[in-house]
């Protein structure tokens, strides 16, 4: 389905052709009540894609509707879980068979490698259905001991209309996190892709469809968050708002569910993501794991390493290396199978990097490599490393969102361990080390929802995911995630004839 693109000189290219450009709503593709579009732009050229029909909170309610009717009257909360499950594994099938189509929807929206979208973030899509559809029939209560003659028991129910409001940075993996618990939990849902990727969620819409997910449960309605977005997170018949994107914007959905119908909320937020490199670390792995942890994704990771720091004992030849090795990696069209990096999703994050670029030299640190755009077209940043930087800038409190690593030094554990804490944010955290000790004492120290020990962007669909302090609540990934889709009902009855 991707052509391999000869007017653009590379065989690597493979465009593929754009289908679907509408909202998708109650099982089919319609134009929005406004009839606006909206341009995606492709961030390698700075050109235009394509027009995607823009929802706006007519569209919402239209959507809500849909699956509100689908939720209250609709087959898919009242199937047996097994049933669910084998709609969702033909799904995950579904979107095996074209991985290849689907991941250059990615490069093109996003910027990101092909090669990473295809062997890694499209199926983990399956990987997520896979997960949650084993789960859709092993949802149960419990039955509770009482010293009465009662039977007590818990039913667990679908929380019901569930609103997604996704980023950019994750297209794909973002659209499945949310949507397979959901769906295995008996819910019906609205899924807003962020305005910067609209084109795989439309696609994975009409797999939805071809998979058999009936009307009305899966609703994908492209459009910008302070009208689709605040018309989702202010709905008085959306039963709960999962959302994952900036801390500023979380406070928003947070606040808009406050003030209408006091739905749950669940927030993955921002990050400035720490690593503490110890003396008796490898020097060249450690690099290797600090370079990867901030520039894999060109840096637009929540769980990004941005602020690295490196005990004293081997600083200057971490510092050496480092640098070394930033100016060998390879910055380019992200279709190409040698390059590490592609451009940056938008212009918007393409100017705020640059500009925190700026405001790191204005505040004293030094920089010690790149720091500039890359080439003269489409959104690119050269990998950027600041020494020099102390607690207090900017650089090192704000989630910059791209390839710019600050690096610093520590001398005791303690005082890594403070410095590590020392961020209004807790998403993630790494430890590089071969001693146990240093291991677990930091490990249990860090105020942060994921800890990785030698490792970096190590994830398992298994295992829960999400932020401490301004890092939201809530967790994605797990079984722990179902729970944010079920409600408890407690049923109480007297056990006949027995005065309870
Ligand atoms: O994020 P927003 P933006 C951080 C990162 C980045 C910064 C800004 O630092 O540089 O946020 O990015 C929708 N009501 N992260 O402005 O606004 C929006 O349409 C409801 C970290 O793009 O958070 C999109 O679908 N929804 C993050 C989604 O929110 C609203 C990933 C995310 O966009 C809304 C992305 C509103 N009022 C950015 N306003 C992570 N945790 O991974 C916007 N949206």
């Amino acid at each position: 389905n991707c052509n391999d693109d000869s007017n653009n000189n590379g065989s690597f290219l493979k465009i593929p052709k754009i289908k679907f450009t509408k909202l998708f709503i109650n099982g089919e593709f319609v134009d929005s009540v406004s009839g606006k579009r909206f341009e995606t732009v492709d961030p390698r050229t700075e050109e235009v894609i394509t027009e995607i029909a823009e929802a706006t909170k007519e569209d919402i309610d239209i959507a809500v509707k849909a699956a509100r009717q689908a939720f209250d009257s609709g087959p898919w909360p009242r199937m047996p879980g097994a049933e669910r499950a084998k709609i969702m594994l033909k799904w995950a099938e579904l979107i095996e068979e074209n991985i290849e189509e689907i991941a250059a929807l990615d490069t093109i929206d996003g910027g990101k490698l092909y090669s990473w979208c295809k062997a890694v973030d499209v199926p983990e899509a399956s990987n997520l259905l896979r997960y949650y559809a084993g789960a859709a029939d092993k949802i149960h209560g419990e039955v509770f001991k009482t010293s009465r003659n009662l039977h007590l028991y818990s039913l667990m129910e679908p929380v019901g209309v569930v609103g997604h409001i996704i980023p950019w940075n994750f297209p794909t993996v973002m659209f499945f996190t949310k949507a397979s618990p959901a769906l295995a939990a008996g819910c019906t849902m609205l899924l807003k892709p962020a305005e910067d990727t609209p084109l795989s969620a439309l696609f994975y819409a009409h797999l939805a469809k071809l998979a058999g997910i009936p009307d009305g449960v899966l609703n994908v309605v492209p459009g910008f968050g302070s009208t689709a977005g605040a018309a989702i997170a202010s709905h008085m018949d959306v039963d709960a708002v999962s959302f994952t994107g900036s801390t500023e914007t979380g406070r928003k959905v947070m606040m808009a569910a406050t003030m209408s119908n006091l739905k749950p909320v669940s927030l993955e937020l921002g990050g400035k993501s720490p690593v503490l490199i110890f003396d008796d670390a490898d020097i060249d792995k450690a690099v290797d794991l600090a370079l990867f942890g901030i520039l894999h994704n060109k840096g637009e990771i929540c769980v990004a390493f941005s602020r690295v720091y490196v005990q004293e004992g081997i600083y200057d030849e971490f510092e050496k290396k480092v640098v070394e090795k930033a100016k060998t990696w390879v910055v380019g069209d992200p279709f190409d199978p040698k390059v590490q990096q592609g451009p940056q999703t938008s212009k918007a994050q393409f100017e705020k990097i640059l500009s925190y670029i700026e405001l790191g030299k204005k505040e004293g640190a030094t920089l010690l490599t790149g720091g500039k755009r890359f080439g003269n077209k489409g959104y690119y940043i050269e990998p950027t490393i600041f020494s020099n930087v102390k607690e207090d800038m900017l650089i090192s409190q704000d989630e910059i969102f791209g390839p710019v690593m600050v690096l610093s030094k520590f001398k005791s554990i303690e005082e890594g361990i403070e410095k590590a804490n020392s961020s209004k944010y807790g998403l993630a955290s790494g430890i590089v080390t071969k001693n146990m000790d240093i291991a677990n004492t930091v490990s249990r120290s860090i105020r942060a929802g994921i800890v990785w020990i030698n490792c970096f962007f190590a994830f398992d669909v298994d295992c829960p995911f999400g932020g401490y302090k301004m890092s939201g609540f809530g967790r994605d990934y797990g079984l722990e995630a179902l729970h944010k889709y079920l409600q408890v009902k407690s049923v109480a009855t007297p056990i006949y004839n027995s005065p309870w």
